[in-house]
Formats: structure tokens, sequence, C-alpha cells
């Protein structure tokens, strides 16, 4: 069932597929927050079609340099997969190329972990030339080297390329200085974009900018077409926004303001995307004020809260003031059971029943005025 083309991990096609997720507890990671990231690779996986059967979760205090996980949980996991069927395995972190090719020989069927997977989402989404050149060099940075993983696949393969030996390292190295040469060229082209955002930035710094923030699918496009009045892409599903769109806004007669959306974040955000989405990211280093959208109903809201701050506080963003709106508070029947602390510097709104939208207005209004009490 899996040719040669399943090799490249950045060109999956996942539909109908059925998997399992693999993660693994250890250090001092607690189990709440072992529980938190499976439960997002599921989502994130099922974003992409797969059907996830089963999650295995081992305790160890190191992670296996060959293997990730312990060879034993391994031998359990490949009898689960041939005895339910299963196509794919998905490990809930960032495997090593050696790690890969080691648990895919193992296992015997693909293993994608969770930049992979992260990244045939973003792959899927980009529409932008700006973003489609971020994501293909984040692809680029990922598969550079786990080059060798896909010779080895090919080899192994019958009948399709041929290659062996001294002819696939040559092969390999011409691959490499390839990807080389990519890697500069979209780095080049990159520069010239992030210069002129730059300079539309500068422009825009006369402007009120206000920009939105939040984990995936918390509702930023969602509020931005209900402030703006205009429609935007937004799904029911992870990273529906990856490009960034400003809109003017006008909050009253009084004020209009330029209103930012962008790329979600989540939880463990690849490094290589984090810094190949860095001028789309750094449009929120323009903003006077965030709004830090954040779903109410998710069990995980807090988690999601940390997420986000701590990739503001990456980006350099974490002085920026923030209002905390909480959305999606149609779902709550009026109980929030999360146990989530809403003060009364935060807002509570939908974006479906307007609860909140006009007293947003009124807290952008005030954060605007000459004295307001982010100002002294
Ligand atoms: N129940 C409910 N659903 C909402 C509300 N606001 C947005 N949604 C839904 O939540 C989902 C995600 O909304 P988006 O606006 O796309 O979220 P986003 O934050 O832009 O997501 P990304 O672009 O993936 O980062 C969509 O299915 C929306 O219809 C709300 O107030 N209540
Ligand atoms: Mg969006």
């Amino acid at each position: 069932m899996f040719s040669e083309s399943s090799s490249d991990k950045l060109n999956f096609d996942f539909q109908h597929l059925t998997g399992i997720v693999v993660s693994l507890k250890c250090g001092e990671t607690t189990l709440e927050d072992v529980n938190y990231s499976v439960s997002e690779i599921i989502q994130l996986a099922k974003t992409l079609g797969v059907t996830i059967e089963n999650k295995f979760i081992q305790h160890r205090k190191f992670i296996d340099s060959a293997y990730y996980i312990g060879q034993g949980k391994l031998e359990e996991i490949r009898c689960y997969m041939i005895e339910n069927n299963i196509d794919i395995l998905i490990f809930d972190n960032e495997l090593s190329g050696i790690q890969e090719r080691n648990i895919e020989k193992f296992v015997g069927k693909p293993i994608l972990d969770r930049t992979a997977i992260i990244l045939n989402i973003f792959k899927k989404r980009a529409k932008s030339n700006e973003a489609k050149l971020q994501v293909e060099l984040a692809a680029l940075e990922y598969q550079m080297p786990r080059l060798r993983n896909m010779w080895t696949h090919f080899s192994r393969s019958e009948g399709v390329v041929g290659i062996r030996g001294g002819e696939g390292e040559k092969q390999l190295e011409l691959d490499k200085r390839m990807i080389k040469n990519r890697i500069t060229a979209i780095t080049k082209r990159l520069e010239k974009i992030d210069t002129q955002m730059k300079t539309r930035r500068k422009k825009r710094s006369y402007s009120r900018n206000v920009s939105l923030a939040g984990y995936t699918n918390a509702g930023k496009t969602s509020l931005m077409n209900l402030l703006s009045k205009k429609t935007l892409f937004a799904e029911n599903m992870m990273f529906s926004t990856i490009d960034s769109t400003v809109r003017k806004v006008y909050i009253n007669d009084d004020l209009s303001i330029l209103l930012n959306d962008t790329v979600g974040f989540i939880n463990k955000l690849p490094c290589s995307l984090v810094a190949s989405f860095k001028s789309t990211l750094d449009e929120i280093l323009g903003a006077d004020l965030i709004l830090h959208v954040i779903d109410i109903s998710s069990e995980f809201a807090q988690e999601h809260i940390n997420s986000v701050e701590q990739i503001l506080r990456e980006i350099g963003a974490d002085h920026i003031p923030i209002i905390k709106v909480y959305n999606k508070a149609d779902l709550l029947d009026g109980i929030i059971e999360n146990g989530m602390h809403i003060s009364p510097d935060d807002i509570l709104i939908s974006t479906y029943t307007k609860q909140g939208i006009e007293t947003l207005k009124e807290r952008i209004h005030q954060f605007f005025l000459p004295d307001n009490e982010f100002n002294q």
C-alpha cells in the first residue's frame, strides 16, 4: 500500500488512513501535560483525515536515543498495528532522523512525528506566496537531516529507483546541495518580503494597530469578520488561517483601528515554523494592543493561554498590552466548567450571539484614550 511516494513525509496522502498515537512521559513532564499534548495531536491528525484508533503513553526516565521509546513497548505497538490493520504510527514529539529510520524499520509502517503532521497541515493551508515560501523553508529544514531515510526507503522498494551503494551516496550529496541552494534562495526572497512588510508596518505606525493572537480555532478570524463586517475563511479546523490580514475596523464614530488577524498558535509549535514564519509573527510586534482570543469552552483553555503567552514571549511581544477575550460564551450555558477564572479586566464574548462585542469595542476605545491606564 505504501509506495515510494509515502516516503516523502511532507507530501503524504492521509485521507482514509487509520493511525495510532505514541507519546512519552519522562523527566519533569506531568501526565496532564502529556494528555493535553496527545489530545492535540489527535485533533491535528483528524484535521488531515486520519482516524486515530488508539494511543500509547510510555512512562520512562529517559528518551531512548535509538528508538525514542523502549523496544518492548515498540514490539507491543507493532503487534497491535498488525492485529488491527493500522496504517501509520504518529509520535507526539519531533524524532531525530535516526530514530525515525529505526522505528520505521522495526514497525514496518510509515512513522510521522509531530512536526511532520503540523507541516503537512500548514502546507495544505498556505495560500499567499509568502506563506508558501515560509512553509517550504520549514519543510526543507526538516527534510535535510532526514534525506538518508528517503534513500534507504527507495533502495528497499522493488525496481523503483534502482540506486545502490556509492550511487545512492552520490545522489544524497546532490540532493543535499540542491536543498541548501533552495534554502538560500528562499531565505533571500523572504528577507525581501520581510523588508517590504517592515516598511508597510512603519507606514501603519501612525494608525492604531490592534492584533488578534491566540490558539488555533479560538475564533480570531470570526471576531475579525464580525468587527470588520467582511468574510475571511473561518472553519472548525486547526490552522484555517496561515496568512496575516489587516483590515480597517470602525470601533465607533470617533475611532478606527487597523486589525490584524494572523496564524494561530499551538503547543510545541515546531521551531523551524516559528523561524520561517518570523515575518508573519512579527506583524504582532507592530501592534499597540493585542486581543488574546481564547476558546472558553475548551477543557484545555488554561493550557492554550500558557502556550500562547510563551510564544508571545519568544517573539518578543510580551511587552505589548493584552486584553484577554474569552470567546464561545454561547457554549457555556452560563457555567464555566473548566475552572477558568475570568477577571474583571477580561471580556467574555460570543461571535455567534454577539454577546460582549459592545463591551469589547468600549474597552478598545478606552485603551486608545490618551489617559488610559496602560499608558501611565
Ligand atoms: N460556538 C461558537 N463557535 C465559534 C464562535 N466563534 C467562532 N466559532 C467557531 O470556531 C471555529 C474556529 O473559528 P475561527 O474564527 O476560524 O478560529 P481562528 O482562531 O481564526 O482559527 P485559526 O485560523 O485556525 O487559528 C469555527 O468553526 C467558528 O465558526 C463562537 O462565539 N461560538
Ligand atoms: Mg483564523
